[in-house]
């Protein structure tokens, strides 16, 4: 019941900043549960299944989500889930590039932004991960099909849970 109303909260909070900021106010693509839609600043959109991340390689994180006991999450890294984007990594993420971005969109419309470089393992030791499993179980029930990981972050704002979309995009600049 306190979760439900928090949600509602945050979803009013969520789309009345969205109404003032207008330039994120394009809903994210839900596909079918249990996919994840690449878009924004790559073309067309890309549709992933919860077995094409599987076959990339499974990194493993140790986190304690709150309230919780210390578990195992794993998925693929951040950065091999872009990889069909074609966006630029290590030595090509610079310049006018380092402006680039990610914005995790949650099926309840909790949004949290990351820069590309963020993601990249030429730039972090340890780098976010978008975890399919839980201690070797899928995640539960509110957690989604897929919920981001990021190592050694100690609040846990931009774990978001039940991830549907990853919108890529780059600051415009003040010109
Ligand atoms: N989809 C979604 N993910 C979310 C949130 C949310 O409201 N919706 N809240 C975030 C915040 S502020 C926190 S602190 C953590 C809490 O998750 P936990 O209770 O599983 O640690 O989830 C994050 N992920
Ligand atoms: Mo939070």
């Amino acid at each position: 019941m306190y979760r439900s109303i928090v949600g509602i909260v945050t979803l009013i909070l969520t789309l009345s900043a969205s109404d003032a900021s207008g330039q994120d106010r394009r809903p994210c693509p839900v596909a079918e549960a249990g996919t994840l839609v690449l878009y924004g600043d790559i073309g067309s959109p890309i549709v992933l299944t919860e077995a094409d991340l599987l076959a990339l390689p499974q990194t493993s994180v140790r986190g304690t989500p709150h309230g919780g006991e210390p578990s195992d999450y794993a998925g693929p890294r951040l950065e091999d889930v872009l990889a069909p984007a074609n966006l630029p990594r290590g030595p090509q993420l610079r310049g006018a590039e380092v402006t680039r971005y990610v914005v995790v969109e949650a099926v309840d419309g909790y949004r949290a932004l990351f820069a590309l470089a963020e993601f990249d393992s030429a730039f972090r030791a340890e780098v976010p991960i978008l975890a399919l499993r839980r201690n070797g179980a899928p995640l539960e029930a509110e957690a989604g099909h897929f919920q981001i990981i990021v190592p050694g972050e100690m609040r846990h704002a931009r774990w978001v849970r039940d991830v549907a979309c990853l919108r890529v995009a780059r600051d415009p600049g003040t010109n």
